[in-house]
């Protein structure tokens, strides 16, 4: 017992500090009700959402990451649940909240589970793009971007669901890209999420990607230094990834 709460405490002192600068999607917004998330530093057993489990608030810091599809460690919950949504409706993911950056974009990507999306395997699946938002306005070095209207918006990101998407079990990744901490510093903050797709359309989502391998390790949109002098006066920023299935 003594054990277990020197352990807790830990976990709270994780959570209270190093922690508070980063972090993940708490809960979502599915046509009108609200899921709770996964609740990381806690045990997962007996936990169960629509999330796939995170285990802490930090970053992914490189493409290769064998834990970039669904964080780590992406695993099912304590049951695993998937939520029923309509073709057509929107999702908001609920960040932590203020999120703590505001330079980089926001992505979002499903996936066909092919079957039930409790036996999918993250890395193996296929990913196409729903929606993203890179450099609003102003430069690089000084710009408005997609996370800082994000924290604009309620530490929030609201998406639709394609209409032409064919009904199906999907995941569905939300992802923050925080480019803040200059050059060769990347933060990726993936988060899973299982859906039911109902009143589906017939249309072929793509192009798609696997992760780690949709993003390359030498992208100048991640390896970035957004304080460099050269990016001060640059208005363009291409989101990495494939682009958003139209
Ligand atoms: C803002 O986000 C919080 C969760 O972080 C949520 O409880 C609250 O309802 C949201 N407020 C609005 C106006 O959407
Ligand atoms: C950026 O633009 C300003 C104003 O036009 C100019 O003075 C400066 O030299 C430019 N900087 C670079 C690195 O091009
Ligand atoms: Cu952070």
């Amino acid at each position: 017992m003594k054990s277990n709460m020197f352990f807790k405490s830990l976990l709270a002192l994780a959570a209270a500090t190093g922690a508070a600068a980063h972090g993940g999607v708490l809960s979502y917004n599915l046509g009108g009700t609200t899921y709770n998330g996964f609740v990381p530093y806690n045990t997962p057993t007996g936990q169960s959402s629509i999330q796939r489990q995170w285990a802490t608030y930090n970053p992914i810091t490189t493409t290769t990451d064998p834990d970039l599809a669904c964080n780590n460690p992406g695993t099912t919950t304590d049951p695993q649940l998937s939520a029923t949504v309509t073709a057509g409706s929107s999702v908001t993911a609920f960040w932590n909240n203020p999120w703590p950056h505001t330079i980089g974009p926001v992505m979002v990507y499903m996936a066909n589970c092919n079957g039930d999306c409790s036996s999918a395997t993250p890395s193996s699946l296929q990913w196409f793009k729903i929606d993203e938002a890179g450099l609003l306005s102003g430069t690089v070095g000084n710009g408005y971007w997609g996370m800082g209207k994000l924290v604009a918006d309620n530490s929030s990101w609201t998406s639709t669901i394609p209409a032409a998407l064919p009904s199906g079990n999907y995941m569905i990744r939300h992802e923050l890209l925080a480019i803040h901490s200059g050059a060769d510093q990347p933060q990726f903050y993936p988060e899973c999420a299982q859906l039911t797709v109902t009143g589906g359309g017939s249309g072929t989502p793509g192009p798609t990607v696997v992760f780690p391998g949709g993003y390359s390790a030498t992208d100048p949109s991640i390896i970035i230094d957004v304080y460099g002098n050269n990016e001060q006066n640059v208005t363009t920023y291409t989101i990495p990834g494939p682009a958003v299935w139209s």
